[in-house]
């Protein structure tokens, strides 16, 4: 078996739309319109070259679709977050199940408090945002597990820090720079998100493909400019749920069973 870049995702739990949310249009999440989107959003990793392998959904946790959150991939280990909201901590144990018998799984305790959201990682660097979900103490736990730099990084605001800043490779980012701190930042170039695009600032990278939320086009213009495809998707439910285009996939580099379900 060859290694393959696979993107495993959930399908969103039938109360996602109980989801945890500061969003004013909370209330109005479709479920349906999340569904539709989910699957557009997995056609789109699928473009972009990955192997998508779909979980079931888990209908006790209405936030259970955001799966980056549940672990941080780490040098061929899957280390199982620590997470603070209560009502997403059932979720690890699941995903716990669907990865152990494909890579070593490791799971940090409390006070560790983190969320998969809050990490960034480039070929050297995890970068690890200080939010409302991830500690102090989750800096040096991650140091143990990697011989990476491990780089602390102040979020503002927003929930996470990759809500504010996502790497594009080659030394480039997109980032709000109004909501985090980015002196850590100071050796990338980086594309500058307008204000009222600021949920853009969240894409995810897959090669030379960058798929982003539709709708923010001065932001996917900028992209294309720099010699990317871009790969736009609705994600109006998700924004509602406060959750954006990295939040929905968890990336690996492993061999692919024969038994795994492809989407
Ligand atoms: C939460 O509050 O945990 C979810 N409603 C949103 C999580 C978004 N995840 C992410 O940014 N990685």
């Amino acid at each position: 078996m060859k290694a393959i870049m696979q993107a495993l995702v959930r399908r969103p739990s039938k109360n996602f739309a109980q989801a945890l949310s500061e969003h004013p249009e909370a209330t109005s999440i479709n479920f349906q319109k999340a569904q539709q989107q989910h699957a557009a959003y997995c056609e789109a990793l699928q473009t972009a070259g990955l192997t998508v392998e779909v979980l079931e959904p888990l209908d006790a946790f209405p936030d259970s679709v955001f799966i980056e959150d549940n672990a941080v991939i780490l040098e061929g280990r899957a280390v199982l977050c620590s997470m603070k909201a209560v009502s997403r901590q059932g979720e690890v144990s699941f995903l716990a199940e669907a990865l152990q018998s494909r890579l070593p799984v490791l799971r940090l305790q409390a006070p560790v408090f983190i969320d998969g959201g809050d990490i960034m990682q480039t070929d050297d660097t995890l970068y690890v945002g200080q939010s409302q979900r991830t500690s102090a103490e989750a800096i040096e736990a991650l140091q143990s597990l990697t011989s990476k730099q491990v780089v602390p990084v102040r979020v503002k605001q927003g929930l996470h820090l990759k809500t504010s800043v996502s790497t594009l490779g080659k030394h480039l980012l997109v980032i709000n720079p109004s909501h985090i701190e980015t002196e850590p930042f100071r050796k990338f170039k980086w594309i500058e998100v307008d204000e009222e695009e600021a949920y853009a600032a969240n894409c995810l990278t897959v090669g030379n493909n960058v798929i982003l939320p539709a709708g923010f086009l001065k932001l996917e213009q900028r992209i294309q400019q720099q010699g990317f495809k871009t790969l736009p998707v609705e994600m109006s439910e998700f924004q509602k749920a406060d959750g954006g285009v990295t939040c929905l996939s968890l990336l690996t580099h492993h061999p692919i069973p024969q038994t795994a379900h492809e989407f």
